[in-house]
């Protein structure tokens, strides 16, 4: 089979590339990808001498670029490219419209043209919005949409065009919802490498607002998994919401204990101001576990200590990022107090 992936090599796309070719060795995977700031061609280095693999430089937001990567014989399409930090998405929300609502009509609209091509569009769960403190709800394929950032905001209209395509069109699509992911490859500026590579630094760990929202973490390979499940078994039209844990945990306990992970006390925490329309999210995923039978692998100590791990021993893959990320963060937190 042939495979479009866009945003290859972006974090959870260049994990979903190596996984994707270490169980399905005879496929073949195009990797289209602009190179946004949010890219490191080094997570595929190794894949360069692999002809199974090939790189194309390119814009989602671009017809003719995305017309001629979609015509060369691709049977299915993975879609992760995407404007995905909800930070920035604060700062610059039109991207975010550009890349995440135009550019996925982009793909669906080629896919369309090209012999309505199988398409599985990878989304977040924060289209959900948020879920109240002391709350058990969970978000689940039947909670109606209600964003809450330009982030999320883009990404719930980019599910909506994925629907009508299948609806209107006939195109075979599937839909994932995920919660947040955490892995190697990931860029320093998201909470836990932002965490884990400033306490390599020495630096203190800023923990917004009071550290009581909660997310549902889920470890990228699980999340690897997930997409394979759904891309061979999933039912057309479907969505399938993916979570990982049978609990939700709270930022401040999961500082303490990457911090504890790591050998160090809870004099590294600095609170800092809050993220505005700061959100709190948690996932069932009975439906993908009962229809299709998938379930995670990692627990949220197993995952962090292989992570940790990694950061520890790849700190020119994520140097030069870590700087930008921190360049970018001292701009908001100026913003912020204005
Ligand atoms: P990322 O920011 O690490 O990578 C995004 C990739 O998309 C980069 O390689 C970037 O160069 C590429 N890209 C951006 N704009 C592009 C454009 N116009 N044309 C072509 N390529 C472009 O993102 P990620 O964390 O790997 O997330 C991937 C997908 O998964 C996104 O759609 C995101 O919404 C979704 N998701 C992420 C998480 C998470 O925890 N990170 C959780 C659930 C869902
Ligand atoms: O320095 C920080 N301190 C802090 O307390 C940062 C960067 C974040 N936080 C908090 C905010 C969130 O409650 O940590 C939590 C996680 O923040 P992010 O890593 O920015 O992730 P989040 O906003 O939850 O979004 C992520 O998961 C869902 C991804 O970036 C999205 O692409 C995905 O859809």
């Amino acid at each position: 089979m042939k495979i479009l992936v866009t945003g290859g090599s972006g974090f959870i796309g260049s994990n979903f590339i190596h996984y994707w070719l270490s169980r399905h060795p005879d496929d073949e995977i195009i990797n289209f990808d602009k190179l946004t700031y949010a890219a490191n061609p080094e997570s595929l280095k190794d894949l360069e001498s692999n002809s199974h693999y090939q790189f194309v430089q390119g814009d989602i937001c671009d017809e003719s670029a995305v017309d001629s990567v979609m015509s060369s014989g691709v049977e299915l399409v993975v879609h992760f490219a995407a404007e995905s930090h909800v930070d920035r998405s604060i700062d610059d929300p039109l991207l975010f419209v550009k890349t995440n609502v135009i550019g996925t009509y982009t793909l669906l609209n080629s896919a369309k043209k090209h012999g309505n091509i199988r398409f599985h569009h990878i989304s977040t769960d924060e289209v959900f919005g948020s879920i109240d403190f002391g709350s058990n709800l969970q978000f689940s394929e039947e909670t109606p949409y209600d964003p809450s950032s330009p982030y999320s905001a883009s990404k719930a209209s980019s599910d909506h065009f994925v629907r009508s395509f299948g609806k209107t069109f006939g195109l075979p699509i599937t839909i994932t919802n995920c919660s947040n992911n955490y892995g190697p490859y990931m860029n320093p500026e998201k909470m836990i490498p932002r965490m884990i590579t400033n306490i390599i630094d020495g630096k203190k760990v800023p923990v917004y607002g009071k550290g009581e929202n909660f997310r549902d973490w889920l470890y990228v390979t699980d999340h690897c998994s997930a997409i394979e499940t759904v891309v061979n078994k999933g039912k057309i039209g479907e969505t399938y919401c993916i979570g990982g844990l049978k609990e939700t945990s709270t930022n401040i306990d999961l500082v303490k204990r990457v911090l504890n992970l790591m050998g160090k006390d809870e004099s590294q925490i600095e609170f800092v101001t809050d993220r505005p329309a700061h959100d709190n999210y948690a996932v069932s995923w009975e439906k993908l576990h009962n229809e299709l039978g998938w379930e995670p692998q990692e627990t949220l100590d197993s995952g962090l200590q292989k992570m940790i791990k990694w950061y520890q021993e790849n700190e020119a893959w994520w140097r030069e990022a870590k700087t930008e990320a921190e360049a970018f963060y001292q701009r908001l937190a100026a913003s912020r107090q204005k």
